[in-house]
């Protein structure tokens, strides 16, 4: 019951009121406007925002009695976009809705429209950017998203770019848009918003309170595939310590919305139990992984002394993510390191053993992605095994150039080198996937352009220029 004056009631809020069902809310909202209207857009608005199973306005008739009844319930996705219906306005006192069943067969209706999407996961993603520089290309950024949250098992429904001068500092999008994405959610089912951005806790705090969806950010989802993808102690050490990191300035002392904050993405959020972490325990935490991976950092060092004691020559492979990197190890080498169609396949890199045709030898190492914007705490975390990159005698650079956006990468990667202080160091170029371009006479010119050598590296007979260049420089 709420008691509001002539013009609003202040709804209060929901967030504890758990219903059965994932889509309505398992509440009605039965109201009357003083000065006769019936529903209103703010009614509408509510109904979709608090998914409520129905609303209605009754009118106050001059004589104090009630009058006719408006109501108005959520609809499923359809082709004519509305998200309600207005039933015919019927006197209150006649209503003869059974209002069980018919709320069960609404339900029923919203599950089967949701599961003619294919869901073989439970993560349902709309995916957001909001744009300011006219001149960026957004398509493409939300391209690279599309496939992080593929990479991280996601499943994406839909993407929305919305262009505006400045970010909202509360929503970084309009409220007025943003209601309209939940909206959206709740009609085609998705449980998740990812932004193409980084947000700061305090956004997706008031995101996650507006919305009541997952919210989480482009760091977020990279921490979350990078904690997929870890095997090795060091490798899964780093990536804890750079959740943690991540976490830590947002762990409020107090935030009903906690649990969807830490959880990440199916729960892949750092261990422990998750609703136990509060800030003493995270640094604490922190300082034990610091510590952790300085012993681990040490014995892998000793290695290293040991691998120069032999004195081969170091070729380091480095590029942006999913360019190929370990397939050319892998066929360079004919060893048999994983390779797939994913961002970050590799987090653990491997060395092997190259053998040139004139029975030179080197050793070839693999390395991590790169992305434009890493996370900070990750690049933090991973640095020391960046830092490795020191000691290689060569850099093999890898590009797609497949990927129409692979001029972008190009400058990310030679970002992060000079971040690194690498950019001194011999580089090799190479466009990887040529089997995929298109045209080999522009081909020709952007190898001349980038001074780079032209591979595929699932064949291996156009690999032999490479090796030539390669063992020249060494
Ligand atoms: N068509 C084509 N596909 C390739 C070529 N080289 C690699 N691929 C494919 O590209 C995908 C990524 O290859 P990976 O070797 O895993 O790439 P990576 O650079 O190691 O990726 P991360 O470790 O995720 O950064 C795989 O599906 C490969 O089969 C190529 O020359 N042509
Ligand atoms: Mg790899």
């Amino acid at each position: 019951m709420i008691v509001g004056d002539h013009r609003q009631i202040v709804i209060p809020d929901l967030g504890g009121f758990r219903s059965s069902s994932a889509r309505l809310k398992g509440l009605r909202l039965i109201h009357t406007h003083l000065d006769g209207e019936r529903l209103t857009g703010d009614d509408l608005t509510d109904l979709a925002l608090l998914r409520l199973d129905m609303i209605s306005a009754i009118e106050a008739g001059e004589d104090g009695l009630p009058g006719m009844m408006h109501t108005a319930h959520l609809i499923p996705e359809n082709p004519g976009g509305e998200y309600w219906l207005l039933m015919d306005p019927v006197p209150v006192l006649e209503t003869d809705l059974n209002f069980l069943k018919f709320i069960q067969a609404l339900d029923e209706q919203f599950a089967r429209r949701q599961s003619s999407r294919r869901v073989d996961s439970t993560e349902r993603a709309i995916l957001i950017r909001v744009e300011t520089n006219p001149l960026f290309d957004s398509e493409a950024s939300i391209e690279e998203l599309r496939e992080l949250a593929r990479s991280s098992g996601v499943e994406v429904f839909d993407s929305v770019i919305q262009h505006r001068n400045k970010y909202d500092p509360k929503y970084l999008m309009g409220r007025g848009r943003l209601s309209d994405l939940v909206i959206r959610a709740l009609q085609i089912g998705a449980n998740l918003l990812i932004f193409d951005h980084e947000l700061s806790p305090a956004q997706v705090r008031s995101i996650t309170d507006f919305t009541e969806l997952k919210v989480i950010d482009r760091s977020q989802l990279i921490l979350d595939i990078f904690a997929r993808r870890a095997h090795s102690r060091e490798g899964k050490i780093q990536v804890e310590l750079a959740q943690m990191q991540y976490l830590l300035p947002r762990l409020a002392t107090k935030n009903t919305a906690m649990s969807r904050l830490t959880g990440g993405i199916g729960g892949t959020g750092p261990g422990e139990t998750k609703l136990e972490i509060n800030r003493r325990r995270a640094r604490d935490r922190i300082g034990r992984l610091k510590r952790e991976l300085r012993n681990v950092q040490k014995g892998r060092s000793q290695r290293r002394r040991l691998r120069q004691k032999r004195a081969l020559p170091v070729i380091s492979i480095i590029g942006y993510t999913n360019t190929g990197k370990s397939t050319l190890l892998n066929a360079l080498t004919k060893s048999s390191v994983l390779t797939e169609n994913l961002l970050f396949a590799t987090l653990d890199p491997k060395s092997s053993r190259l053998r040139f045709p004139r029975d030179r030898e080197a050793i070839i190492t693999d390395t991590v992605g790169f992305i434009r914007n890493l996370p900070k705490e990750l690049a933090s975390a991973f640095r020391a095994t960046l830092e490795e990159l020191n000691e290689a005698d060569l850099l093999l650079h890898v590009i797609d150039v497949s990927n129409p956006g692979f001029e972008e990468q190009i400058l990310s990667v030679e970002k992060i080198l000079e971040e690194l202080d690498l950019s001194r160091k011999k580089c090799i170029c190479v466009f990887n996937k040529v089997d995929l371009f298109p045209d080999r006479d522009i081909l020709d010119n952007l190898c001349r352009r980038f001074d780079a050598i032209p591979i595929s590296a699932l064949d291996p007979g156009t690999l032999p220029p490479l090796l030539e260049r390669l063992e020249n420089n060494i």
